[in-house]
């Protein structure tokens, strides 16, 4: 089955989104070896991010602001064959949606969240969000952001999250291997994944600067001590020359979830 869709796309070229729809395309296709496509199941919320529920050719349902997650909380329940993945955006969920995200992390129901968190509201041009770095300058702010940023894998964990992950949008192959374990894991999977805005915050050069693999660097993934000390290594307000940033996999465990218990 091809994945793609007839649909123009209509973000800007060297957008960090194409990265990640890469990325799960080739996580979907290695998957489909042992899961049904027709099993797939894609909300997606509101903002430049929300344009891919258009570009895969899967089930989908276009979620309205922040929703995204909780229509698939409820589709994960009343159908346990469903494998169901969120696409949503820092704006929309960290804004709009926190406390669906958040719920779902407690609840530790079945699905995967990917959040593309590009540090800005895009699609409106560039005001700033709840992870925008502190004195961000966008259109609503032009004296710079005056709220210091979330940092949503310290949020994740504390909320109860069985999966907790940060990838890069510009390493395919290490999203797509993030993408992959996220959705065999049973339980609440989280990837806060950097996803450069070309257009109105262009961080690939940070990034690909300053990211470094928890996996190369030994890190364990059962510990909640260690997962917490490693996702406040980077502090949102540093950008300063000396950051390190770590990607891959926080956290792992295994506890019922929500809809066994249910
Ligand atoms: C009720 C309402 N509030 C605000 C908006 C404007 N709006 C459109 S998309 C969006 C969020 C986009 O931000 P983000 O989730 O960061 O997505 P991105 O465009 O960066 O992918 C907002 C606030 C709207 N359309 N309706
Ligand atoms: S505005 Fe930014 S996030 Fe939106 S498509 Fe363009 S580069 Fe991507």
């Amino acid at each position: 089955m091809e994945l793609k869709t007839y649909a123009e796309n209509t973000w800007c070229p060297g957008c960090g989104n194409f990265g990640i729809l890469r990325a799960f395309e080739e996580a979907v296709k290695e998957l489909s070896q042992e899961i049904p496509l027709e099993n797939f199941v894609i909300s997606s919320g509101i903002g430049c991010h929300g344009k891919i529920a258009d570009y895969l050719n899967l089930n989908s349902f276009y979620s309205i602001h922040g929703r995204a997650l909780s229509n698939l909380q409820g589709m994960r329940l009343i159908n346990d064959k469903l494998v169901c993945v969120g696409f949503v955006g820092d704006g929309d969920i960290y804004a709009e949606g926190i406390s669906h995200l958040i719920f779902a992390a407690k609840r530790n129901s079945n699905i995967t969240a990917i959040v593309h968190d590009n540090r800005a509201y895009s699609l409106t041009t560039g005001q700033f969000t709840p992870t925008s770095p502190s004195h961000f300058k966008g259109k609503s702010t032009p004296k710079g952001a005056p709220e210091p940023p979330l940092n949503p894998i310290a949020l994740m964990l504390s909320s109860g999250a069985t999966f907790v992950a940060r990838g890069f949008a510009g390493d395919i192959p290490h999203l797509k291997w993030i993408i992959k374990e996220a959705i065999k894991h049973k339980g609440f999977s989280f990837i806060d994944v950097l996803q450069p805005c070309i257009t109105f915050y262009n961080t690939f050069p940070f990034y690909r600067k300053h990211c470094y693999k928890l996996e190369e660097a030994g890190h364990k993934t059962d510990d909640f001590k260690l997962a917490m000390e490693k996702a406040l290594e980077w502090d949102y307000n540093e950008e300063g020359e000396e950051v390190k940033i770590p990607i891959g996999i926080f956290y792992k465990v295994e506890r019922p979830t929500f809809e066994e218990l249910v």
